[in-house]
């Protein structure tokens, strides 16, 4: 192709993809935090619409942004003074071309359609991303388990599930965890489901007990998966974990076990957070004091100083970042790391920033390690590890037998190895070499594109 015709084909995708952003603005007004997710992924895509025109033939892209289905519904309970509570909640059945629809529920009052839509958009990326067979979904609901008794948290759970229950299926949709539904939720919400259903349909729901379906390893495999991710991409530069120091935002399951991978390949984790504050502790974490803290006894982490005195505490969540570290992982929550964060970060010397949240860096933030030679790992890529693992639960119910943790764990390890591999290949292939955000995003869309093209226009 000559040079002119090139330059008048770029122009055009351009005007395409800023043509369907736009669309996507003016139908989903207000709603930034989807904006964000979808801006982040077309900005990767137009070399890939030049190399194959027929996605925008065929507008994949008009479709891959609009949901296959959303549901909305009243989520009515009783708390223990006896008062009627009505919630919000939200199942996003976005996109079903690989699989059934798959991803997490989140329970949190800052939930709304705009970060349910986010969330499950990035879903199908990021499921397609690790190889199996899953489409992408999301849901959630804007309730706020903080300070709420167990039977409280069972009553709304049920409630909910009653509802979700008539959506949802094994070979349907399969929800799992997110921010504030852990095991307890889930094991509540398949007890309900079971109930309604009349049927022990252990594939409907991953991140169950062990007993109830389970698989070893579900509950590790996000912070694993984010640390082995981390590890490949500074093995590249001759770097590890191994006499690092570390800083983990946030103090959940993503967190927790992030930490302690981090641990194991001989990394210093000093510092990690909750919504409230961040402790420091210079010669490392006590992981079993956070374990203690967070998954047993739901306490802050301000708690922490109690039981160890030497370390220090201080408010405002986002100072977590101003703390000198080689490896940041931020674990906690979308756009908790700001440019600012991201200067202080570079400032201090930061060699590598792997996300174990979705969308935890902004936009600005992300330009800033990408212009820095910051090793960047974006999350749809390095968190991909506990939908990776709800995949092989799923596997092992449809065959109703269990893995060892020791298969789970390293069957998580290579798939991490292949998405690190898979991106790199596409990032270099579209001439965006290292970058791992181009990478992550053309490698999980032209699987989905493709598949979308074979199934016609549906
Ligand atoms: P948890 O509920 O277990 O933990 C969330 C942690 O983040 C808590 O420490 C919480 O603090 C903190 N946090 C939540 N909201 C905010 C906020 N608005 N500001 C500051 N801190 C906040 O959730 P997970 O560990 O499961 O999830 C963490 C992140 O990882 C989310 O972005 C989630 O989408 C993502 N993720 C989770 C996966 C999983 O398998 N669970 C898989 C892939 C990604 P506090 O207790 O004070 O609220
Ligand atoms: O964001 C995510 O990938 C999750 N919350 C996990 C989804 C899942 O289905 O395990």
């Amino acid at each position: 192709m000559k040079t002119i015709e090139r330059v008048e084909q770029a122009q055009d995708v351009l005007a395409y993809v800023d043509g369907v952003y736009q669309t996507v603005k003016d139908r989903n007004p207000n709603e930034s935090e989807f904006h964000q997710a979808v801006k982040e992924v077309f900005d990767s895509l137009m070399p890939v619409l030049e190399k194959n025109p027929v996605y925008m033939k065929q507008g994949i892209l008009e479709r891959i942004v609009e949901p296959e289905r959303i549901i909305s519904f009243r989520v009515p309970w009783v708390d223990d003074q006896g008062n009627v509570k009505v919630n919000r909640g939200f199942r996003v059945q976005y996109n079903s071309a690989i699989g059934p629809y798959k991803g997490g529920l989140r329970f949190h009052p800052s939930v709304n359609a705009s970060i349910i839509k986010f969330l499950g958009f990035e879903q199908i990326f990021k499921n397609s991303l690790t190889g199996q067979p899953i489409g992408g979904g999301k849901g959630g609901a804007d309730f706020d388990p903080k300070g709420k008794s167990d039977m409280e948290i069972m009553r709304f759970t049920q409630s909910f599930m009653t509802e979700l229950s008539q959506h949802i299926g094994a070979d349907v949709d399969v929800p799992a965890g997110d921010i504030g539904v852990g095991a307890r939720e889930i094991g509540y919400m398949f007890g309900q489901y079971k109930k309604m259903r009349g049927g022990y349909e252990a594939g409907v729901l991953t991140g169950k007990s062990i007993d109830s379906g389970g698989s070893l390893a579900r509950k590790e495999a996000t912070g694993y998966g984010t640390v082995y991710f981390v590890e490949e991409m500074m093995k590249e530069k001759g770097k590890s974990f191994e006499g690092s120091t570390v800083t983990v935002s946030g103090s959940g399951n993503v967190s927790i076990y992030a930490m302690e991978k981090a641990m194991e390949l001989g990394a210093k984790v000093v510092a990690c957070s909750d919504s409230a504050g961040y402790i420091y502790d210079k010669d490392g974490i006590n992981l079993a004091t956070v374990k203690q803290l967070k998954e047993v006894e739901s306490k802050r982490i301000s708690e922490y100083v109690t039981i160890h005195p030497e370390a220090h505490y201080f408010e405002d969540c986002a100072g977590i970042w101003s703390i000198p570290c080689d490896i940041a992982l931020p674990c906690a929550t979308q756009n908790e790391l700001d440019e600012m964060a991201a200067k202080i970060l570079v400032a201090n010397g930061v060699v590598a920033v792997g996300e174990g949240a979705n969308m935890p860096s902004t936009h600005a933030a992300v330009q800033m390690f990408l212009n820095s030679d910051v090793l960047f790992a974006p999350g749809k890529a390095a968190n991909a590890g506990g939908v990776s693992v709800s995949a092989l639960e799923m596997a092992q119910n449809s065959a109703r037998l269990a893995w060892s943790f020791e298969e789970v764990d390293a069957k998580l390890h290579d798939i991490m190895k292949n998405i690190y591999r898979n991106s790199m290949k596409a990032a270099e292939e579209y001439d965006a070499p290292g970058n791992l955000v181009v990478g992550a995003n053309i490698a999980g869309f032209i699987k989905v594109a493709d598949t979308m093209v074979m199934q016609g226009v549906i």
